[in-house]
């Protein structure tokens, strides 16, 4: 359905998305208000009797797994859109459709998480037990994640299908997710249980792979292109220029997700990091190989990978005598002026202020 005459110039007081304190209350409000009726349309379908006790369990896979993060993904599908949308009076329904594509994303990584936990072998999750680790659960859980990702599918089909933007999101669900799964393959290939310790393979240019791939995609580009989508902005120019400076942000993002990993609180992350014992091909430890001494690089061999408390704090003290954590925050403003000016540099046509909103949003994260 070809381009659209969408520009609608950033209004720069607002440019950090919410506005006024007391909005950014309402919008989850009224996003979570929406999630309500979404598991209602998913879990009372009105079916052979015969199934009845599936969608009872899906209802509650749907209410452990999809509404308690952060919602940063979602809310910024519905933050993009009125951006975009900013000039023109949106009718609420609008804004409706919006909000179910914000939790088509959030049930697509509530899918991710789900299998992701079960494939690093996780604890805790959102404050909560890993679902896998649930209860009655276990291995249940990797249909329950096929669950969640067909949902979307579902969700999509009855609300966008005969629109002008059916087949764009759909192809955009499927590529995603697609690069999302390579991304998997390669974070776990990296890093083998049953193979020996191969740290020539912990290079920068693999970590930038599997980054860009496994979190990059489906976290940053996903909900601002589902946006643009929605408010008929097609063109391929547009879509790149939002591609280069969401991937960037999203690898960042990465990296502060590998450095909470090891030096965030878990009672403020709501998952306790396991990716040293993990073996993982992660930030710190891709960075602490690029600075360590010989001494301190075999410490790190004879130490990485395996699940003891004692070789988990071998190699945190090889971390704190490299000085990791200011290695970090350096890394930190560092990439805040270059996302800064990426955006100032690369936004064309596009408002700065969808990729300033959502940049503010995870700066300086904590959890
Ligand atoms: C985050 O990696 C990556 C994902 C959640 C993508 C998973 C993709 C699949 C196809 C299952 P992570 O393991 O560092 O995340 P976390 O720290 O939240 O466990
Ligand atoms: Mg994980
Ligand atoms: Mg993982
Ligand atoms: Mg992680």
């Amino acid at each position: 359905s070809g381009d659209t005459c969408w520009y609608i110039k950033p209004i720069w007081g607002m440019a950090k998305g919410e506005g006024r304190k007391g909005d950014a209350l309402t919008e989850m409000e009224s996003f979570d208000k929406t999630f309500a009726y979404i598991l209602d349309e998913l879990t009372t379908a009105d079916q052979d009797p015969g199934v009845k006790e599936a969608l009872v369990w899906f209802r509650r896979v749907l209410e452990f797994n999809v509404p308690h993060g952060k919602k940063n993904r979602g809310l910024s599908v519905v933050a993009t859109y009125k951006l975009l949308k900013r000039s023109s009076h949106i009718p609420e329904e609008d804004d409706q459709q919006a909000a179910i594509l914000g939790w088509c994303v959030e049930m697509l990584q509530a899918f991710f998480l789900v299998a992701d936990d079960i494939m690093d072998q996780s604890h805790t999750r959102r404050g909560q037990p890993c679902w896998y680790k649930t209860k009655d659960v276990g291995l249940v859980a990797i249909n329950d994640a096929f669950f969640l990702e067909n949902a979307v599918y579902s969700l999509i089909k009855s609300h966008f299908s005969g629109q002008p933007c059916y087949v764009k999101i759909l192809e955009l669900f499927h590529e995603v997710t697609m690069q999302t799964i390579t991304g998997q393959c390669l974070d776990m290939v990296s890093s083998r249980p049953d193979e020996p310790l191969d740290f020539t393979r912990f290079t920068s240019q693999r970590y930038d792979s599997i980054v860009k791939y496994k979190t990059a995609y489906y976290s940053f580009y996903l909900p601002v292109a589902l946006a643009m989508y929605l408010a008929g902005i097609y063109d391929a120019d547009s879509h790149q220029r939002a591609k280069v400076i969401l991937l960037e942000m999203g690898h960042f993002f990465q990296v502060q997700d590998d450095y909470l990993d090891c030096y965030g609180e878990p009672e403020v992350l709501g998952k306790i990091g396991t990716d040293i014992q993990d073996k993982k091909c992660g930030w710190l430890i891709v960075e602490a190989l690029k600075l360590c001494s010989p001494e301190q690089r075999q410490s790190l061999e004879k130490n990485y990978g395996i699940d003891t408390a004692e070789n988990i704090a071998a190699v945190k003290e090889v971390y704190r005598a490299l000085g990791m954590e200011d290695i970090y925050r350096q890394f930190e403003e560092d990439s805040a002026v270059r996302i800064k000016g990426l955006i100032k540099q690369f936004s064309g046509e596009l408002p700065e202020s969808i990729f300033e909103s959502f940049f503010n949003k995870i700066f300086k994260r904590n959890k």
